[in-house]
């Protein structure tokens, strides 16, 4: 009797932990690794602190690895941020974040800006080849930027549209990089049990399709540098 309970509380255990098993070990030995250095806010690199702290500017998780070595202070440190792959990915991760939270109206915002930022794009550096490459995504995902932009209050179609997105943003990340790292993220349950993916500036699993619902059903399948 008493072995035959032990056997069932371990299935039920084994079935909770199922949809995100395969995150959990990874993250520990990350988080050991990680613990004394600075983190800056994906959009706003003036905003610094610990791993996992939020953005007092937007919210977002501090993700991005700061080197306190570097001889020129952050603020001086002026990078170009408009027309840059970089800010179509802030962009990209302010959409995303906003479906995490289930939040359809800055879903559209972010959506709105991510047609801007692809948009405003300087395709003048880039190669014949490389401009092809980046128009084909580009004609694709300003579309569905476009999309979840005019559909606050539809999340559910908003996510449609975000699932495609997300693959023209796989493509142009893996075509140009991203000038941060990203993991590719996959649900298997999204679009009846077809499966989608996003990208993520965490590790951890914060699944855009179903929010809060279901925030960690996913797993890690690649990541990008
Ligand atoms: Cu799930
Ligand atoms: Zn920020
Ligand atoms: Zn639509």
């Amino acid at each position: 009797m008493y072995k035959k309970l032990i056997l069932i509380s371990f299935a039920i255990l084994i079935a909770f932990t199922a949809c995100n098993n395969k995150t959990s070990n990874e993250t520990g030995s990350d988080a050991a690794e990680n613990s004394s250095k600075m983190y800056a806010c994906p959009m706003h690199p003036e905003i610094m602190g610990n791993k996992g702290d939020k953005c007092s500017k937007c919210g977002m998780e501090l993700s991005v690895p700061v080197d306190m070595n570097a001889t020129t202070p952050p603020l001086e440190a002026e990078t170009k941020t408009t027309g840059t792959i970089k800010e179509i990915v802030g962009d990209y991760l302010q959409l995303k974040n906003a479906f995490t939270n289930d939040n359809t109206n800055n879903a559209a915002t972010a959506g709105k800006a991510l047609e801007a930022a692809f948009k405003a794009f300087d395709k003048s550096a880039l190669t014949a080849e490389q401009k092809k490459i980046f128009e084909d995504i580009e004609d694709d995902a300003r579309e569905h930027a476009e999309h979840i932009g005019a559909n606050s209050g539809n999340i559910a179609h908003q996510r449609e549209h975000f699932d495609l997105l997300s693959k023209d943003m796989y493509d142009l990340v893996k075509a140009f990089g991203a000038g941060q790292t990203l993991y590719k993220d996959f649900c298997p349950m999204y679009n009846d049990n077809k499966g989608a993916i996003w990208l993520s500036e965490t590790k951890d699993i914060k699944n855009p399709y179903y929010g809060k619902a279901m925030s960690s059903c996913g797993t890690v399948k690649e990541e990008l540098k």
